[in-house]
């Protein structure tokens, strides 16, 4: 029997690349030089869209693959998916949540501890011999016991609170309504709210139409000159013009961030700017998580041919 023919939209870790060989025939687009001809050329028999979540699924693309029937995200955001293409044709879309959620949270905690006591510029102090001709490292600000927000308490928002506990903080989420298994934690709907009593502001929020800019001017002011804003979703929750002038100007104290506005490029304001943490988009980035968002992936084609319900249906 013929195998199902794919698009695989970008490469993955090279342990993913032989089972997906193996089952299915895989178009790489990823590596086409001339995109446009190539979706032209593969687009009528590609069944399933394999792509990441940073990646997505295109109209266009969608549009190109007249006998798509399936889009396996790897990551468990969708946003870069055109869902509404999918809707109008019934194309099913999965992505990899839960896999990875602790992951995402560690390393949020990470940031947010690296950058509180400086540790990139610690690192710096030592090899470049300041310790021994300056002395003692610049005092830092301290985590533990300090007021922290988490806006959006989903799986990953979650997990961060839980971890947040551990180091004796004040921890108070937004959301679209109170949720009952957080009552150790203080429920405040509005944004700016939450931000004006935070030291820390987590931003885990799903990405979609309607959460984009929703850390905006007034929230990065509420959060303040001493305040830290980490963002481990997506760069569109964050309207980032915003948060550079208030990074520049001292209206923000400081920011950690894994997500930019057209990645992976970004705003060379960014590099100027000695009070931001720059991470890769990394946070799902262990072999260990990477391995199951593979498995993930593919378990929902295998799924989807066989007649069988997806794992991790989205749509
Ligand atoms: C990426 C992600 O998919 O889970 C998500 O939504 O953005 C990530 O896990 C990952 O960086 C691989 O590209």
């Amino acid at each position: 029997m013929n195998k199902p023919q794919i698009l695989q939209v970008g490469p993955y870790p090279e342990w993913d690349e032989a089972p997906l060989t193996a089952s299915f025939e895989v178009h790489r687009y990823f590596e086409a030089a001339d995109k446009a001809g190539f979706l032209a050329s593969v687009g009528p028999n590609v069944k399933a869209i394999a792509t990441r979540g940073e990646l997505g699924a295109s109209r266009a693309m969608i549009e190109a693959c007249p006998a798509l029937e399936l889009v396996s995200v790897y990551g468990v955001g969708f946003d870069a998916v055109d869902l509404a293409a999918c809707r109008e044709r019934g194309i099913r879309v999965t992505n990899t949540p839960d896999v990875l959620t602790s992951d995402v949270a560690d390393l949020g905690i990470a940031m947010m501890l690296c950058q509180s006591r400086g540790l990139v510029g610690a690192e710096g102090w030592v090899r470049d011999g300041s310790w021994v001709e300056k002395g003692l490292y610049p005092l830092k600000r301290r985590v533990w016991g300090r007021s922290a927000g988490v806006l959006g308490l989903g799986r990953i928002g979650y997990e961060v609170a839980k971890r947040l506990q551990g180091f004796d903080m004040r921890i108070a989420y937004s959301d679209v309504a109170p949720k009952d298994f957080a009552s150790d934690w203080e429920y405040i709907a509005d944004p700016v709210a939450l931000a004006s009593r935070s030291d820390f502001l987590f931003v885990t929020l799903a990405a979609s139409p309607v959460t984009r800019h929703i850390v905006g001017r007034e929230v990065i002011a509420a959060l303040g000159g001493e305040g830290m804003l980490i963002n481990i979703s997506r760069a569109s929750n964050v309207d980032e013009e915003a948060l550079l002038t208030a990074l520049e100007s001292g209206a923000l104290g400081s920011a950690a961030l894994d997500v930019f506005e057209g990645e992976p490029k970004l705003d060379p304001r960014f590099l100027a700017l000695d009070n931001v943490l720059l991470q890769p988009h990394h946070a799902s980035g262990t072999i260990e998580t990477r391995k199951a968002m593979g498995k993930l992936v593919r378990d929902n084609l295998t799924a989807h041919f066989s007649g069988q319900p997806l794992l991790t249906p989205v749509l």
